[in-house]
Formats: structure tokens, sequence, C-alpha cells
């Protein structure tokens, strides 16, 4: 129970930091205090999703964003406390945000050497329905800190420092990897920390659900269908059961805990798929790879994707590596 933990001298988010800094003698501290910010701003935003309804914070504000999503109030106020608590560092000189059109340039940085990518609040159309939705983010160094520029966040998943997502659910969990592991830590609100509890999360290699919106089906190719059928139609053993929160930081913490695949592909209305490369695919699946699983276009590793645009969309593969290999020979038998 969360009592005993304590007794055995917690390892908490704050204190796991620090030990992971400790392996680099000649690292300065500056991930540490970035990491530090992000992991202030989730307390935040968790409070205040926990509380929105008292604090007057559902609804809409009414203006729309790059996405062309309603944009409502607890996204703004967790734009808000992302963009003020990494500024914070005075090591991040532009970061990229869901909730905004350009780059957000942070003024007076004196020590440019990180750049962060990051969702805000990811499945905000589910946050008057009180469904678990979360933040993304995705740290990267800056190329030149002479020069802080755009390509800077447009660089390949695989270039990620670190990455990680905070899920505001009937607990709060922050799930972080630097590439090597994957830990999960949830929040306990008695103390204010976020204690570890999921040690090196290692995603099963074949699971027994499949996680699609399946309201797109007529628009999806002969593979997805196909797929669909056979999870629906096995030759051997039952159907893989169907779920599908709606909310992808819920869909990948169930995919990355319970296995199976997660799947958005192209459909009619978002050609390129609906999810954004930058600030929820590879930070996402820097987590899930790290966890052992894959994440795919379908042909390619999500991770290995040149990004061109910070708003780009990408048709994307999640979850348990046999799962995600099965949609990519199908694929791969088309071509
Ligand atoms: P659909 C939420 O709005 C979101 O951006 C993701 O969190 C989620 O996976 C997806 O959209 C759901 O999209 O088209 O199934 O409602």
């Amino acid at each position: 129970s969360i009592i005993s933990i304590k007794k055995k001298d917690p390892s908490t988010l704050s204190r796991w930091i620090l030990k992971e800094q400790q392996k680099y003698p000649k690292a300065k501290g500056d991930l540490t205090v970035l990491l530090n910010s992000v992991q202030l701003a989730c307390k935040i935003i968790a409070n205040a999703a926990k509380g929105a309804g008292i604090y007057n914070l559902y609804g809409i504000t009414g203006e729309e964003n790059k996405s062309g999503d309603i944009v409502k109030k607890l996204d703004t106020f967790s734009n808000e406390s992302m963009i003020n608590c990494i500024s914070f560092t005075g090591t991040v000189p532009i970061m990229a945000s869901e909730e905004a059109e350009n780059s957000i340039i942070v003024p007076n940085c004196d020590q440019p050497k990180y750049c962060v990518v990051f969702d805000p609040l990811d499945g905000s159309s589910n946050i008057d329905a009180n469904v678990s939705i979360g933040t993304i983010f995705g740290i990267y160094r800056i190329e030149d800190p002479k020069k802080p520029q755009d390509s800077d966040l447009l660089q390949k998943g695989e270039k990620l420092v670190c990455s990680g997502y905070a899920m505001y659910g009937h607990s709060t969990m922050l799930v972080l990897t630097f590439g090597d592991e994957v830990n999960g830590f949830t929040l306990d609100p008695q103390i204010g920390e976020f204690i570890l509890t999921h040690r090196r999360i290692q995603i099963p290699e074949k699971g027994s659900i499949y996680s699609i919106n399946e309201g797109n089906a007529k628009d999806f190719d002969k593979v997805v269908t196909t797929f669909i059928h056979r999870c629906k139609n096995p030759t051997k053993g039952s159907p893989k059961k169907a779920r599908y929160i709606g909310s992808m930081v819920a869909d990948i913490h169930r995919t990355l805990l319970y296995g199976g695949i997660f799947m958005y592909p192209a459909t009619k209305d978002s050609p390129n798929g609906k999810l954004r490369l930058l600030y929820e695919l590879n930070p996402l699946a820097f987590i899930v790879e790290a966890a052992g699983g894959k994440a795919s276009t379908g042909s390619a590793p999500i991770l290995s994707l040149q990004p061109t645009s910070l708003h780009q969309r990408q048709p994307c593969f999640f979850g348990s590596k046999a799962d995600v290999e099965e949609i990519e020979a199908l694929y791969a038998s088309t071509t």
C-alpha cells in the first residue's frame, strides 16, 4: 500500500531524476531542473483538472487552435502552465505546443541547451465527460546554442533526450523514459510527490486488445480492414477485445501495460491520420519502443521520420511488437 512505500524511503520522481543525473558526473543539472519544472507543470494541471468544475475551468473559450479544435479553458490554462514552468529553467529558448500555431520563443534565454515539444492537454474533447486526459512532452538538445531555431523542434524522434506523459485519471501518473527504460510514477496528493510505482515497464510481446475508432471503418485501407477482420475472426484462439477511449494518452497507457495495438490510420477527413507527429506520436513512440514495443507508420518506425512542419499529422500503429509487425507484414505484402 502507499503507506508501506513511504516507510521504504520512496523513490519520488524528484529524487529519481537526481539519481539519474548522478550517472553523469559532468552533468550540470540542467536536465534535472527542466524535468522538475515539467513535473511541477503536470502537478498544477492535475490539480486544475481535478477541480475543473469547481474553478469553472470547464467549458470553452470559443477560440480555435491550429488543429481546428475548439479550445477549452483547461487547454489554455495547461498551455500557459507548461510555458511558464519550462521558461523558468533559462535553458529552453524555443518550444512547440499543440496550442500555438508557431514556435514559442522564450526571450532572454541566457543558456540555450534544450527545446521542448508538448501537447499540454491531449484528449481535451473528453474533459467535460471526466475521461482521462494527459500532457505529452519531448525534450531535444538545441543543435546550435548560438542559433536556436524551428529546425531544433523538427528533429527526428530518435534524437529525443527524454520524453514522457502525465495522465490525469482516477490517479495522476507520470510515465518517463530517457530511451533505455520506462518508469511510471503515481502522484501521492498527501505529500504532493510522484512515487515510483511502475518500475521498468515492459509491454507484452503480443496483446489481446485492438484499439481504433471503427466509426471511420468505411475509410480504412485494405490492410487495416484485413487486420481488424482477423482481430474479430482469428484462425485460432478467441477474438481480440475492442477498447477505444478516444484519449490518446489513456489508450497508449493501457496498451503499454496490457499490450495490444492502438491505431489511427488515414481516413477521408484526415488523409494523413489525425494525430500529430511532433508532440503526440514521437514522444509516445520513444516510450513504447523503450518498453520493448513498436511504433510504426505501417512501413517505417515513427521515430525515423524527418518532420517538416510543427503540426504535421501521421497515420500510426503503436503497441506490442508482434501485433505491429503483423500490420507491417500486411503492408509489405501489398507493395
Ligand atoms: P477520434 C483527442 O481529441 C485526440 O487528439 C487523441 O487524444 C485521440 O486519440 C484522438 O484525438 C481521438 O480521435 O477521431 O477517434 O475522436
